[in-house]
């Protein structure tokens, strides 16, 4: 997978050569460019902004910068991420949708945000353009909100986590749940002891478990996710904890609350 990143702050990026994603770069398994904006622009000042049309405060950055940039950096077939607090908010469904994109271009926009025309004139051209918000709270410019979503689908290019199997049982997973509580050694510790069914080495005993404490931390923290869920997917002892924590099966075959 390529991935590019453009932005006034390329240095805001560096940490990708950190850690699981630094690792893929060094493993081939990922081609991340990231480049400085100002090297599209032609003025002895580097001009990225200017004044709102309309009037008010702050700048905006400018179109044809952008253009020039993205017309260089985007490969046929490549989508266009531009992350902005007024897009659709980014999900692990979008997480997997976007790993299997060839390419991604994600334009960092910063002060009060990029033209509107940029992404109108590359889907006017047909390219895929994701305009996704990592969540509903204000940033400064879309570095931060771009890393998100870098980690989010480089761990799920094939060959990037050792364990592909773990990439299953987690939070917003298939399973739609939140995970489960998780223990390691020391058995005993501030006073807090291992739950008995951990250390009973009994693997259906303790799968149940771990379902069971997954849908009640689901049912606690993220109603809406147990609404979601398919009763397809629910065993009878799901459906009877399910009942117990006060969601029972609805007429349109959802979950409702009692
Ligand atoms: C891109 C400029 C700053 C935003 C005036 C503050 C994403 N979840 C999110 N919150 N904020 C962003 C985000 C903020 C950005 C840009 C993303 C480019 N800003 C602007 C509008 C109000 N300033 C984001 N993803």
């Amino acid at each position: 997978m390529r991935v590019d990143v453009v932005s006034i702050f390329p240095d805001y990026l560096s940490v990708l050569d950190l850690s699981l994603v630094g690792k893929a770069r060094q493993r081939g398994l990922l081609d991340l460019r990231v480049h400085d904006l100002r090297d599209w622009t032609a003025d002895r000042h580097r001009t990225v902004d200017d004044t709102p049309f309309g009037g008010g405060a702050g700048m905006v950055m400018r179109p044809d910068v952008w253009g020039l940039a993205i017309d260089e950096v985007l490969e046929p077939g490549g989508q266009l991420v531009v992350p902005t607090p007024s897009g659709e908010v980014f999900t692990q469904r979008h997480a997997e949708e976007l790993a299997s994109a060839g390419q991604l271009v994600f334009a960092c926009g910063r002060y009060e945000g990029i033209d509107a025309r940029v992404a109108e004139h590359y889907r006017a051209a047909g390219v895929t353009v994701r305009e996704l918000s990592i969540g509903d709270y204000v940033l400064n410019g879309g570095e931060v909100a771009s890393l998100v979503m870098i980690e989010a689908v480089a761990r799920l290019v094939p060959g990037m986590v050792g364990n592909p199997e773990s990439l299953v049982e987690e939070s917003h997973g298939a399973a739609g749940l939140l995970e489960y509580p998780v223990y390691t050694k020391p058995p005993s510790w501030a006073g807090l002891d291992i739950p008995d069914v951990l250390l009973s080495g009994h693997h259906a005993r303790i799968a149940r478990w771990r379902r069971d404490r997954a849908l009640e931390r689901t049912a606690r923290r993220r109603p809406d996710m147990i609404a979601a869920l398919d009763p397809a997917d629910l065993d009878k002892h799901d459906v009877a904890l399910l009942a117990e924590l006060g969601w029972v099966p609805g007429d349109d075959g959802g979950l409702v609350r009692a």
